[in-house]
C-alpha cells in the first residue's frame, strides 16, 4: 500500500513544484496550501511554455490561461480564458473561497482579479514564446501534436498525513488554439477531480480528448468501484482512445492517487512522466502507455 503524505505532479517540472508543495506542507500549511504553492512555482517557470504568462499564445498571439483547484470535501474553483494574471491558480482559489461560484471566465475573471487585488501584468509575450509564435505564423498550421513541444501543463494532487486530499491544475492550454478556446484544465471533473472518500486524479494532454470522457471524474469513480489508481488510469486511457477515433497521434496522460496513498499513471503514448514526493524523496517516474 501507499505512503502519506504524498504529492504527485505531471511532467518533470513537477520536481521543483513538488519541492515547493512539500515545503509548504512541512511548514504547517494545509494540503490545499501545498498544491497551490506547488504549481505557483511552475506558473513562474520561464522555461515552461505551457503554463503561466510565458506560455505559448493562441492564434492571435494572446496568451490565455486556465486553472482549477479542488479539495476532497467538494470545494472547488476555477478560472478560464484569463489574461494578464500571473497566478491563475490563486485566482481559482479565490473563486472557490470568496464567491458563491465555481468558475469565472474571461473579462469577469479579470474584474474579479482586480477587485481581489491581483496585479494585472503587461500583456506581452515572453521572448521564447514570441520567437515560437513568429515561427508558427510562417505556416499557421494547427497541429495538435501535444507530446512533442506542447506538453507541460501541471496537474498536482496531494494527500496529507491525515488522509485529506487536494489538487490543482494550471495551463496556458494548447499552443495556437482559437481565441476563446478553453481546455480541460479548468473544468472540474475533466482536468481535475478530488474526493476524500476515494482519491484524486488530474490530466494532461489534448484537452478536447480529456473533456470528452470527463477523465478525472471517471478515474475517481472507477477507484470508488474498487479499481486501483493504476487500473483506473489505464481504463480511462482506453476510453479516451475509443472515444477519439482518428486521433491516434494525440497525447494525453493521467495521474491518480487513492486515499491510501497508492499511485497510478498512464498515457496514450510513451513519454509521459510524473514527479512523486514522499518522506523518502522527490523522484521522476516514467508512466506506461497504451501505444508503445
Ligand atoms: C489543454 N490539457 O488545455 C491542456 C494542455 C496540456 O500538457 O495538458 N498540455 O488542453
Amino acid at each position: 500500500s501507499g505512503e502519506k503524505p504524498l504529492i504527485l505532479s505531471t511532467w518533470n517540472h513537477g520536481i521543483p513544484a513538488n519541492a515547493d508543495a512539500w515545503a509548504k506542507l512541512k511548514g504547517g500549511g494545509s494540503i490545499l496550501d501545498a498544491v497551490e504553492a506547488g504549481v505557483r512555482n511552475t506558473e513562474l517557470d520561464m522555461n515552461n511554455l505551457t503554463v503561466g504568462l510565458q506560455g505559448l499564445p493562441d492564434r492571435e498571439g494572446i496568451t490565455t490561461l486556465d486553472a482549477s483547484i479542488m479539495t476532497g470535501d467538494g470545494a472547488c474553483g476555477s478560472v478560464a480564458f484569463v489574461r494578464q494574471i500571473k497566478h491563475p491558480i490563486s485566482l481559482a482559489r479565490a473563486v472557490m473561497e470568496k464567491t458563491p461560484h465555481v468558475m469565472l471566465a474571461g473579462e469577469g475573471a479579470r474584474q474579479f482579479a482586480i477587485a481581489q487585488g491581483f496585479p494585472l501584468e503587461k500583456e506581452e509575450l515572453s521572448p521564447k514564446a514570441k520567437e515560437a509564435y513568429e515561427e508558427w505564423k510562417k505556416t499557421s498550421q494547427y497541429k495538435p501534436i501535444i507530446n512533442i513541444e506542447n506538453h507541460d501543463t501541471i496537474g498536482m494532487i496531494g494527500l496529507d498525513a491525515e488522509g485529506k486530499l487536494a489538487g490543482s491544475c494550471t495551463t496556458s492550454g494548447l499552443a495556437y488554439k482559437m481565441h476563446g478556446r478553453v481546455g480541460d484544465s479548468p473544468i472540474i471533473g475533466a482536468g481535475l477531480y478530488v474526493d476524500d472518500e476515494v482519491g484524486a486524479a488530474t490530466a494532461t494532454g489534448l484537452g478536447e480528448s480529456i473533456i470528452r470522457i470527463c477523465a478525472s471524474f471517471l478515474i475517481v469513480e472507477l477507484m470508488r468501484q474498487g479499481r486501483t489508481p493504476q487500473e483506473a488510469c489505464e481504463e480511462a486511457v482506453k476510453r479516451l482512445v475509443a472515444k477519439n477515433k482518428g486521433m491516434e497521434d494525440i497525447q494525453a496522460g493521467f495521474l491518480a492517487i487513492n486515499k491510501y496513498g497508492e499511485v497510478g499513471a498512464f498515457a496514450v503514448h510513451p513519454g509521459f512522466n510524473y514527479a512523486k514526493a514522499t518522506e523518502s524523496g522527490n523522484v521522476l517516474i516514467d508512466a506506461g502507455s497504451y501505444f508503445q
